[in-house]
C-alpha cells in the first residue's frame, strides 16, 4: 500500500494512505533501512512517499521510500555533525516572522531563505502578531517586507488571531508548505486558524524568555485546502549545511545577480579588488543586513572545518 508520511517520532511512523482511507497507520522500519549518501538521524521523514506492508500479526512495516524531489535538513545539534531531515518532498516553505513577541532577527530569516534557495524550494514570509507592533515596530515592518517583497518573495503581514483565512487559503492550496519559525512566533496558532480546526496545542509566552514553551517537538503534516502543511518544531536556526563556501552568495539572489560584475570569477566579496558587491553595499543597493547573513553564513563553514 502506498501512503505519505504524516508524523514519525523516530522509532514509529504514521502513515496516511493515499486511498480513500481516512486512519493514518501505525508503522516501523526495519533497523537496516537506509538511505545512501545522506547522514541523518531520521532515514525517513514527514512528506516522504512510501509502501507499507501488513505482517501476519497485524503491524504495518514500511518497507519502500520513493526517490525525493527535494529534503530540506538542519543539524541536529549544535555539536554533532548529524543532521536531520525536516522535511521530504515540498512545493514551498514559509517562515512565520515576528518582529517582536518574540524578536526574529534578519539573519534567521535570511538563513532560512538560503536555505530554500539551496534545495530549490520556492519561500514565502508570513509577518505574525502585526497586533502587538508599535508605530515604530509597524515601521520595520514595512522596511523588511519591501526589502524581501524586492528581491522577489512573497511576504504577508498576518495576525494568526484575527486571521483571514480566505485571502490567505490561495498561497496554500494544492501544495506541501513546510511551516517554520521560531518557537513562539505562532506556527500552531497560525495551523489551527488557517485550517479551522483545534490540531496543536498552542503555548503561552513563558515571561522570563520571551519565547514558547515547545509544545511541538516532531515534526507533523496537516491536511489543508487539498495539500499539506507541515508544522516543524522549534528550530534554534538554518545553517550552511551542505554548502559549499563558494556557492553560498548564490543562495542570495542579489548578491548573487550582483556578483557576475565583479573582476573574479570566484569572488567571494570580502576585500578583493573591482568588487561590484562592495560597490553596491556602499551604494546601499545591497542591504547591509542581507550583506551581514551572507556573512555569518560564510562562517559556519569556518566553524565546520575545525569541528
Ligand atoms: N497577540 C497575538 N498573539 C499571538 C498571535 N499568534 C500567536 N499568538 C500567541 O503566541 C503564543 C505562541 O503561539 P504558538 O502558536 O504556540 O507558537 P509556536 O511555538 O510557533 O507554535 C500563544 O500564546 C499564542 O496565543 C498573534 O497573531 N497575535
Ligand atoms: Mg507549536
Ligand atoms: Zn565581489
Amino acid at each position: 500500500m502506498q501512503g505519505i508520511v504524516i508524523k514519525s517520532t523516530g522509532a514509529v511512523y504514521w502513515v496516511q494512505p493515499l486511498d480513500d482511507r481516512q486512519e493514518p497507520i501505525e508503522c516501523r522500519i526495519k533497523g537496516n533501512f537506509r538511505i545512501k549518501g545522506i547522514r541523518s538521524t531520521n532515514p525517513v521523514a514527514v512528506g516522504d512517499k512510501v509502501t507499507i506492508e501488513q505482517q501476519a500479526d497485524g503491524t504495518n512495516w514500511l518497507t519502500d521510500i520513493a526517490p525525493r524531489t527535494n529534503y530540506i535538513i538542519r543539524r541536529s545539534t549544535n555539536l554533532s555533525k548529524q543532521t536531520h531531515i525536516l522535511a521530504a518532498n515540498l512545493d514551498q516553505a514559509a517562515l512565520l516572522v515576528t518582529i517582536a513577541h518574540p524578536a526574529t532577527s534578519t539573519t534567521f530569516i535570511d538563513r532560512f531563505l538560503a536555505t530554500a534557495e539551496a534545495y530549490n524550494i520556492p519561500a514565502i514570509l508570513l509577518f505574525n502578531k502585526i497586533d502587538l507592533l508599535t508605530p515604530t515596530e509597524l515601521n520595520t515592518l514595512k522596511e523588511w517586507q519591501t526589502l524581501y517583497e524586492s528581491l522577489g518573495y512573497t511576504t504577508r503581514a498576518i495576525s494568526a488571531l484575527q486571521l483571514d483565512q480566505k485571502a490567505l487559503t490561495p498561497l496554500f492550496e494544492k501544495k506541501v508548505t513546510l511551516l517554520s519559525g521560531h518557537s513562539g512566533v505562532g506556527k500552531s496558532t497560525f495551523l489551527n486558524a488557517i485550517t479551522g480546526k483545534e490540531l496543536t496545542r498552542t503555548a503561552a509566552i513563558s515571561d522570563a524568555h520571551d519565547t514558547g514553551m515547545h509544545t511541538t517537538t516532531y515534526s507533523q503534516m496537516y491536511h489543508f485546502g487539498n495539500g499539506w502543511l507541515i508544522d516543524t518544531p522549534g528550530i534554534k536556526g538554518f545553517g550552511a549545511v551542505e554548502m559549499e563556501k563558494e556557492e553560498i552568495s548564490h543562495y542570495f539572489r542579489e548578491i548573487f545577480a550582483i556578483g557576475r560584475h565583479c573582476r573574479y570569477d570566484n569572488c567571494m566579496h570580502i576585500g578583493e579588488p573591482h568588487c561590484a558587491v562592495q560597490e553596491a553595499l556602499a551604494e546601499n543597493k545591497i542591504a547591509p543586513s542581507r550583506f551581514n547573513s551572507y556573512l555569518s553564513l560564510l562562517g559556519d563553514c569556518d566553524e565546520a572545518k575545525y569541528r
